[in-house]
C-alpha cells in the first residue's frame, strides 16, 4: 500500500519507521512518502495560512497550498512522472477533523483494502473547505475523526490510522488470527471487547492466573474468554452490548447476559440491552 502524508510537519510521522511499522516499510508492504505543505507555498516566508472570513479566532489554511501540493502528489502518478501504484489511477484522500465520521475498526478495514491513501493533517483552524469541495468531485474524500475531542493539528490522528491500517495489510502481523479475535473485529468480535489476558509465572505478588487457563481444555477456555468479553463490555461500554447482533449471540452469551442485566436492576444501565 501506497500512503502519502502532505504535513507542515513531515517530522511528526518519525514513528512510522519503528516497530511493526517500520518493519511493514523495510518489507515493501508499505510505501510512506512524507511532504512538507510548505514546499507548494507562493512567498518567502512560506505562508500557509490566513485569517477566517466571517471573522473570529484562529487562522484557516488556504486553499491554493493545498491544491498545489495535492495536484503535485497525485497528478505525478496520473502525468507519467512517477507510476500511481499497481491498479491505482488515484488515492482515497482522508483529512482529519473533529467534525468528521467517526474512525472505526470498520473503517480501518476498510482502507486496508485500498492500493493507495494520502492524508491531509491540517493545523489551526483547518483547511478552507473549498479544497475538500473540489477534490471530493475528482477523490474520493473522507472527512474523519478519531474521537471526540480537539487536537493540535489532524498528524497525531494520521498516525493513529496508519497505525491501525496497517497492521491490517497482509504479512504484517506474524499471526493472523490475533486479527479476528481482536476487540472490535467483525465477526464473533464485533461490539465487543477483548477480556484480560495472563502469561507466565502463574502466580505473581499472590494473584493467580485463572485456573480454565492453565487446563488445556481449549472448549472450555474459548467460552471463558467470551463470557469474560462478554463481562468487560456490560462494564465498561454498556452502549456497545446494546449494538450486539442477536443473531450472533449463541444460548450461552443470552443467559449470560440475562444474568448481567439481572444484576444491574431495572436501575441498571438505559443504554444496555
Ligand atoms: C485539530 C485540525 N478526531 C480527532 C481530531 C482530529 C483532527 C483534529 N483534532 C482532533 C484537528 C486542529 C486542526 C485538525
Amino acid at each position: 500500500m501506497r500512503v502519502d502524508i502532505i504535513s507542515i510537519f513531515p517530522e511528526y510521522f518519525a514513528p512510522l519507521d519503528v516497530s511493526l511499522m517500520g518493519k511493514a516499510c523495510e518489507r515493501g508492504i508499505l510505501d510512506i512518502r512524507l511532504h512538507q505543505l510548505r514546499d507548494w507555498a507562493h512567498d518567502v516566508h512560506r505562508t500557509v495560512d490566513d485569517t477566517p472570513y466571517g471573522g473570529g479566532p484562529g487562522m484557516v489554511m488556504k486553499p491554493e497550498i493545498w491544491g498545489e501540493a495535492i495536484d503535485a502528489v497525485v497528478g505525478a502518478a496520473a502525468a507519467g512522472g512517477e507510476a500511481a501504484p499497481e491498479g491505482a489511477v488515484a488515492p482515497r484522500m482522508i483529512v482529519p477533523t473533529p467534525s468528521g465520521r467517526p474512525f472505526t475498526q470498520e473503517v480501518a478495514l476498510e482502507y486496508a483494502k485500498e492500493p493507495w491513501l494520502l492524508f491531509t493533517p491540517a493545523r489551526y483552524e483547518g483547511i478552507d473547505s473549498r479544497v475538500m469541495a473540489e477534490y471530493g468531485s475528482r477523490l474520493r474524500v473522507d472527512e474523519v475523526s478519531i474521537g471526540d475531542y480537539v487536537l493540535a493539528g489532524g498528524e497525531a490522528a494520521v498516525l493513529v490510522m496508519v497505525e491501525a491500517v496497517g497492521r491490517l495489510l497482509p504479512g504484517v502481523l506474524g499471526n493472523a488470527a490475533s486479527v479476528a479475535d481482536d476487540s472490535f473485529a467483525p465477526g464473533t468480535m464485533e461490539n465487543l471487547l477483548e477480556g484480560p489476558v495472563y502469561t507466565k509465572p502463574p502466580t505473581w505478588r499472590g494473584h493467580d492466573v485463572p485456573e480454565i487457563l492453565l487446563s488445556g481444555h481449549h472448549g472450555k477456555i474459548a467460552r471463558w474468554r467470551r463470557d469474560e468479553a462478554l463481562r468487560r463490555t456490560a462494564e465498561k461500554r454498556p452502549e456497545l452490548l446494546a449494538r450486539l447482533d442477536p443473531d450472533s449471540l449463541d444460548k450461552h452469551d443470552r443467559r449470560l447476559l440475562g444474568e448481567i442485566r439481572e444484576k444491574a436492576g431495572p436501575g441498571g444501565d438505559p443504554h444496555a440491552l
